[in-house]
Formats: C-alpha cells, sequence, structure tokens
C-alpha cells in the first residue's frame, strides 16, 4: 500500500488549521495536525516543498520508518516547524493503519487503560464575580478541573482572559501581532487571592489548574507556587521559560504546588533533563508540534520512569485531528493524567466532523477506525487563511517579554 497522494490543506473557519491529507494506492485516506499558531504557513511550505514530494510512493504501512527518514534524513533536526510538519506525517499515517484494521488508533496502541480521559477546560473572567460565574458554569457543564485565569487589577488585557462574550482566542486576525503589557508584581500579588476565592466558593473537590505562560523568574515562581499551597492546585503550568530546565530545579526545591510543562517542546530531547530529573509533574507535550503519536508515546513512556503523568496540550490551535490523536495516545497509556480541552467554535467542528465525544468531565475519542476525523473539503474551501499571531508582551516600561 503506497501513498499515492500529499495534499496540504488551509482553512481559517475563524482560526487557521493546517491538515496534511494523505491518500494510498487503495483509497484510504489520513489526515494529521500541521498547524502551528501564528506560523501557519512555514509549515505549509515545509510540507508541500519538502516533505510531500518524499512521500509518494512510499509504503504507508512504515510508520517508524518514515518518521526516522524525515527527522534523521534533514540533518538539520528538531524544531516546531519541522516537528510539526514530521507530526502530520505520523499522525496521517497512523490514521490510515487504523482505518486498514478496521480499528480505531488507541486499539493499535495497545487498548483503553480506561474509560475515558479526564478533561480540564477553560474559565476566565476579567474581574472575581465574573471568573466566580465562569468557573461554576463549566462545573455544571459536567467538567471536574476547570482552569482559572483572572484579570490582573490595573492591567489591560491579560493571557486566558476572554475580552468578549465568546471563548478566549490568544492568536488575533491582522498582519501584526497585539501588544500586551505585563507587570510581574501585580499579577503575583493578585493571583493568591483568585485562588482563595475560587476554594472557598466551590470547596476543596475540584481540580483548578492554571497557567503563568512562561512570564517569571525561579525566584517569583517559587514564591507563586508556596502562595498557592493552601488552595491545592491540580497544577501550575508554564511558571518559568520553558527552555531552561535549571529554573525549574530551583521552582521545584521550594514548593510542593503540583508543576507542568511542556506545550512548546518538539522533541524529547528538549523533555529529557526534565524528565530525568522530575523537575514537573505533568508533561504538557501533544502529537501535533512533538513528532506524532510515535514520537509523543516515547516521551510519555520516559515520563513513567519518574511517576511523570501526561497533560496534553489542548487548546484551539490543536485541531480536531491533534485532538483525537492525543485522545487515542491518553487512552491507552498507562500514565495519563488530563486533557486540556478547550471545545472549538461549532464551525470548526463541521470543517472536522469526528467521533471523539465530551461526557461527564471526560473525552474519549470514539470508535471509528483511525482517528476518527474527516475533513469537510468543500467548507474548508470556503474559509480560506486569514494572517493571525500571537501578541507579544511588553513590560510597563516598553521592554519585550515573554506572552
Ligand atoms: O497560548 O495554544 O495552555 N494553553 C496555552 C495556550 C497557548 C496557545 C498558543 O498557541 O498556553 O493558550
Ligand atoms: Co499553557
Amino acid at each position: 500500500m503506497r501513498i499515492e497522494h500529499a495534499e496540504v490543506v488551509v482553512t481559517s473557519p475563524g482560526r487557521n488549521f493546517v491538515t496534511l491529507k494523505l491518500v494510498t494506492s487503495d483509497g484510504v485516506t489520513g489526515y494529521g495536525d500541521a498547524t502551528l499558531n501564528g506560523r501557519e504557513l512555514a509549515v505549509v511550505s515545509y510540507l508541500r516543498d519538502h516533505v510531500a514530494p518524499l512521500l509518494i510512493g512510499r509504503d504507508a504501512h512504515r510508520i517508524e520508518d518514515t518518521w526516522q527518514y524525515l527527522y534523521r534524513g534533514a540533518y538539520w533536526r528538531g524544531g516546531p516547524v519541522a516537528m510539526t510538519a514530521i507530526a502530520a506525517v505520523d499522525v496521517a499515517l497512523w490514521d490510515i493503519k487504523g482505518k486498514v484494521c478496521g480499528l480505531p488508533v488507541y486499539q493499535l496502541l495497545g487498548g483503553a487503560c480506561r474509560d475515558g480521559c479526564l478533561a480540564y477546560t477553560h474559565a476566565s473572567g476579567r474581574d472575581l464575580p465574573e471568573l466566580l460565574e465562569a468557573v461554576a458554569g463549566k462545573l455544571a457543564l459536567g467538567y471536574r478541573a476547570v482552569r482559572a485565569q483572572a484579570g490582573v487589577p490595573d492591567l489591560g488585557k491579560v493571557y486566558g482572559v476572554a475580552t468578549g462574550d465568546g471563548a478566549y482566542e490568544p492568536a488575533g486576525r491582522g498582519a501584526r501581532p497585539d501588544e500586551e503589557v505585563w507587570d510581574s508584581r501585580a499579577y503575583l500579588r493578585h493571583v493568591p487571592d483568585v485562588f482563595a476565592a475560587l476554594r472557598e466558593q466551590f470547596g476543596p473537590e475540584p481540580a483548578l489548574l492554571h497557567d503563568v505562560h512562561h512570564r517569571l523568574t525561579p525566584l517569583q515562581a517559587a514564591r507563586l507556587g508556596r502562595a498557592l499551597e493552601p488552595h491545592d492546585l491540580f497544577w501550575l503550568e508554564d511558571v518559568t521559560p520553558a527552555e531552561d530546565p535549571d529554573a525549574l530545579r530551583l521552582v521545584r526545591g521550594h514548593t510542593v504546588t503540583p508543576l507542568a510543562i511542556g506545550e512548546v517542546f518538539n522533541t524529547i530531547w528538549d523533555c529529557r533533563t526534565i524528565l530525568q530529573d522530575r523537575l514537573v509533574d505533568y508533561i504538557r507535550v501533544k502529537p501535533s508540534h512533538t513528532g506524532g503519536i510515535s514520537h509523543v508515546r516515547r516521551i510519555l513512556a520516559l515520563a513513567e520512569l519518574s511517576q511523570i503523568r501526561s497533560g496534553c496540550h489542548g487548546a484551539t490551535d490543536i485541531s480536531p485531528v491533534g485532538m483525537a490523536a492525543a485522545l487515542h495516545v491518553g487512552l491507552a497509556i498507562a500514565n495519563f493524567g488530563i486533557q486540556e480541552h478547550q471545545p472549538h467554535d461549532p464551525l470548526v467542528d463541521e470543517v472536522f466532523p469526528h467521533a471523539y465525544r465530551f461526557a461527564d468531565g471526560s473525552l474519549h475519542p470514539g470508535d471509528e477506525p483511525g482517528l476518527g476525523v474527516s475533513l469537510d473539503e468543500p467548507l474548508a474551501a470556503r474559509h480560506p487563511y486569514v494572517a493571525a499571531y500571537l501578541p507579544v508582551a511588553r513590560l510597563v516600561d516598553g521592554t519585550l517579554h515573554d506572552w
């Protein structure tokens, strides 16, 4: 069974998605998510100009060999663009293998280890009353775990906080990124009060998470972790810039608040020190951006040695194809932790009809052969690419900071 056709589909049903479509000589179609938020067209070119021509004629069953061919064969290894492209090929080939076998991908990975994947969703509020109402709304939907992000007094737009009635979407359409102002001290003064109020309102049971988005120094992060200890967070995410494991080592030495990191990692090499030295409790790699199902399984197997669990990134820029891939892996591994679930706009779900379902606080990938996601190409074509960027952050004095 040869790969006969490789095509990159770009669509923007409210936000941009890049999808690799592979078709075999037997007429089996597989999809892979190739979306890299704010740098979409770089992956399109990587796939279209440099990968697709190499795939034509290859044996579609040889997933691992194709992965090695694209990773080692490029000579230039790693990084978000290449690893997102390789991820798309890998995921599309697992989709094909599942369809050929007539089995959902999680069955090929060893079968279900649990009934469903515990999911957390996002709640935000510009002020405390708005946040309390948002969290109550998510719990009412059946979520047992909620990520809470609040506006900071005297700061404008803050990461993770929806500005209107709609869901939070960080990427803004337009030719240039928006600029936000950031003040770590104002933020640090406010966050512990937010979680005290949440615990007072909702009691000890719901799992509460929070994302710092890589903005603090190690000492600031250590102090925040300590200040949040009485409020029993499920995790505190991305406290310091992810490329610096020693920063986490310092944080770890000062707080028992569980830590999560890794949504910007692309290979097992990016994770190795953090996993081997047990510097976090949850690792946020996902098949999209991290070399696909094959590579993420390796990372999660390494994590298992250190009792670290999965916490796959599942923001809106992970397409339904990428979400499905994460769910098939999550269902089948022993050290699953939690799955981020920021539901897509209904139009996105129409463009990518999918079998995965949310019920009673958990997600299940469904039992369709392969990933269980398809692509409505005519509908996708009606929503062409629109330039969009993640914001940048500056300190009050204008210094560029981590967004
Ligand atoms: O900012 O996915 O935990 N979720 C996040 C996301 C990221 C976006 C970047 O593309 O940090 O909101
Ligand atoms: Co995050």
